[in-house]
Order: structure tokens, then C-alpha cells, then sequence
């Protein structure tokens, strides 16, 4: 176990460099930079969170990594960052679990509409025993998931109509995930779909090209969805699980105690994150309100009757997925309940 008091020893430096001259001894400390980037920006929880890790990877290894923070898709989108992380460009990103079944299909499950019914028991769930499970299917892409941090519960937001029931999706343009289960769930549900990614949605509305999108509240807020959108509800139809991946060929790269260093303060930087994000979730309904958008209570059975429609398409991820292991979700699920 790692101790929190990362600065003050001594630098621990257990690779020297053994080829170099040789005319001083001096060991030398192999300089690494984390090249981290993240699609939402600076104002929201996911780049806090991310700060944080700087700090603590930075403190914990006396500044022998060094970690660069990018937000806002500098570096581009979830899977073209993940996919630069499997080609070396970057070592870090925090996307959706939805951009990650494109690279692993199982992850797809976490998708599932109304699959958690909290943040705590997905907390439980993700962080136990199946959580790993899924983890360690990411090291076959050349990918290492260290933590799961939070997107949140996604909720819909328009510029044509209120939305309270499922009838009201009824040929709405809704801009999706790029993620075949999300694109078929909105299908079920009535609704006009189209796989975009985030770094081109917010333009997608100005112009029209969309009518709507559904993301936590906070990413609503933070990212000004409610300048080009007029109404939210709260269908909290999905609850999106952020992973902290690292590109694997680093991580192999890195001292042992180095790689338990960016794993801890990945998971403690994760509480963090989840923290503010809960706070920013609940926070933002009101502030969006206050920006002129009409918001909409989504009643039991306007809810039950979503789960009805979205079913079988449930039914037929959970048979490509594999029923063993969408059963395992929900036993833990239920478990944690
Ligand atoms: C989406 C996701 C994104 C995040 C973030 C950009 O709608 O919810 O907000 O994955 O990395 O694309």
C-alpha cells in the first residue's frame, strides 16, 4: 500500500541509467510525460479530476512523470484519443464507457438503458470484483484501465418540444454516443438517431443538423448546451461510466512502484471526481432552469413504459454480449442493493 506523504522521501530511483558516459556516476532518473486528454473542458469535473491526478502523480514520483493536461477534444474525440493511446501519441484519456465497446464490445452492457438505479450502487458494482472483470479485457487492445470515474445519468435536452413521455421522442433528431446499443435504443424509443462525436455536437445544434442530445446535466451546463437547446428531462435513460485508461506500452514501461503510484491516484482522484461531479449534477438542473429552459419530469410510468420499448433490444446485445456475463452485472447489481 502507498502512503500520502509522496514528496517527502527520497526519490526512489530504481532505474538507472547505465549507458551514459559514464564519467559520472550520478544516477539519473528516467523523465516520463503523461500526455492526459479529456473531451470535456475545463470548467467541468472530469478536468478537475484530472488536475488532481496530476498533482498527486507528480508529488508521488518527485516529478519523474510529469502529466500534461489537455480538455475541451484538443486532442480529439474518446476514440480517437483512445485509439492514440493504443498508437502511442497519448498515454491518457477518460472516455465513456459507450466509445469503449467499440474496442470492446462487453462494455457495451454498462450501456444498457436503466441498468443502475444509483450512483452508489454502480459505485459498488464497477468498483467490485465485475468492475475488474471488464478492466482487465482492456490489456488485449493495448490499453490499461486503471479507475472508474463518473459521466453521470444522461438526460435529454431538445429544441422542439417538451419531452414527458416516449410518445414525445417521435422523429426527434437526437445525436447519439457513437455506440450501436445507444443508436438502437433511441430507435426503439421513436426516435431519429445519429452517431456523432462530441467534439462536433454543440455546432450539430446551432445549425440544426440535430434537434437534441441527452449527457449529464452538468456537461449541459458547463458545455452552454442551453444557448442552442430550450428543454430538458430528467429520463436519466443511461448512467455513463467513465474509464481512466492508460496506453499499455507506457504502463509496461513504467517502475513497478511507479505503475502503483498512477494506479492509486487514479482511484483517489476518481472519489474526487465523483464527488464534485454528484455536486455539479445537482446543481445544474436549477441553473439551467434559470437559463430559460423548460425542464420536464419524466413520471414512473412514462419511465416503465421506456423500459418496455428499449427491451428487446436489450435482449438482443445481452445474447452478442454474452448472457453470462450481462448476468454477473445484474446479480452484482442486485447484490449491492
Ligand atoms: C458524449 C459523452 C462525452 C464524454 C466526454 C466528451 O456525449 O457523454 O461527454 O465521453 O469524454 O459523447
Amino acid at each position: 500500500m502507498l502512503t500520502a506523504c509522496g514528496g517527502g522521501g527520497t526519490a526512489t530511483e530504481d532505474t538507472p541509467e547505465t549507458e551514459t558516459g559514464g564519467e559520472t556516476a550520478t544516477e539519473q532518473v528516467e523523465q516520463k510525460t503523461i500526455r492526459a486528454g479529456i473531451g470535456l473542458n475545463d470548467s467541468h469535473p472530469q478536468y478537475k479530476g484530472l488536475l488532481k491526478f496530476k498533482e498527486l502523480v507528480e508529488e508521488r514520483t518527485d516529478g519523474a512523470i510529469e502529466v500534461q493536461t489537455y480538455h475541451s477534444g484538443q486532442l480529439g474525440d474518446d476514440r480517437t484519443m483512445t485509439e492514440g493511446l493504443q498508437l502511442g501519441s497519448q498515454e491518457v484519456t477518460i472516455p465513456s464507457t459507450a466509445p469503449i465497446a467499440n474496442f470492446v464490445p462487453e462494455f457495451s452492457v454498462f450501456d444498457f438503458p436503466f441498468l443502475f438505479p444509483s450512483e452508489e450502487v454502480a459505485d459498488t458494482v464497477l468498483d467490485g470484483e465485475v468492475g475488474q472483470k471488464f478492466l482487465d479485457m482492456l490489456p488485449d487492445q493495448n490499453l490499461v484501465g486503471l479507475a472508474y470515474w463518473e459521466n453521470g445519468f444522461r438526460d435529454l435536452t431538445n429544441s422542439v418540444r417538451p419531452v414527458a413521455t416516449a410518445e414525445d421522442f417521435k422523429g426527434l433528431k437526437i445525436r447519439t454516443m457513437e455506440n450501436d446499443l445507444h443508436l438502437e435504443a433511441f430507435r426503439a424509443l421513436g426516435a431519429n438517431p445519429t452517431p456523432m462525436a462530441f467534439t462536433e455536437l454543440f455546432a450539430a445544434m446551432q445549425q440544426g443538423t440535430v434537434d437534441g442530445q441527452e449527457n449529464p446535466y452538468a456537461t449541459i451546463y458547463l458545455q452552454k448546451y442551453h444557448e442552442v437547446q430550450d428543454h430538458v428531462s430528467n429520463t436519466h435513460h443511461i448512467y455513463s461510466p467513465f474509464v481512466f485508461l492508460m496506453s499499455k506500452s507506457f504502463f509496461d514501461g513504467l517502475t513497478e512502484e511507479q505503475q502503483e503510484i498512477v494506479k492509486e491516484a487514479a482511484l483517489e482522484a476518481g472519489d474526487y471526481q465523483r464527488e464534485l461531479n454528484r455536486e455539479a449534477n445537482e446543481q445544474y438542473l436549477a441553473d439551467l432552469q434559470e437559463e430559460g429552459m423548460t425542464f420536464t419530469e419524466i413520471t414512473p410510468e412514462a419511465r416503465e413504459e421506456m423500459v418496455e420499448l428499449v427491451q428487446p433490444v436489450l435482449d438482443k446485445y445481452a445474447e452478442r454480449i454474452g448472457q453470462d456475463i450481462v448476468d454477473e452485472v445484474n446479480n452484482a447489481i442486485e447484490a449491492a442493493q
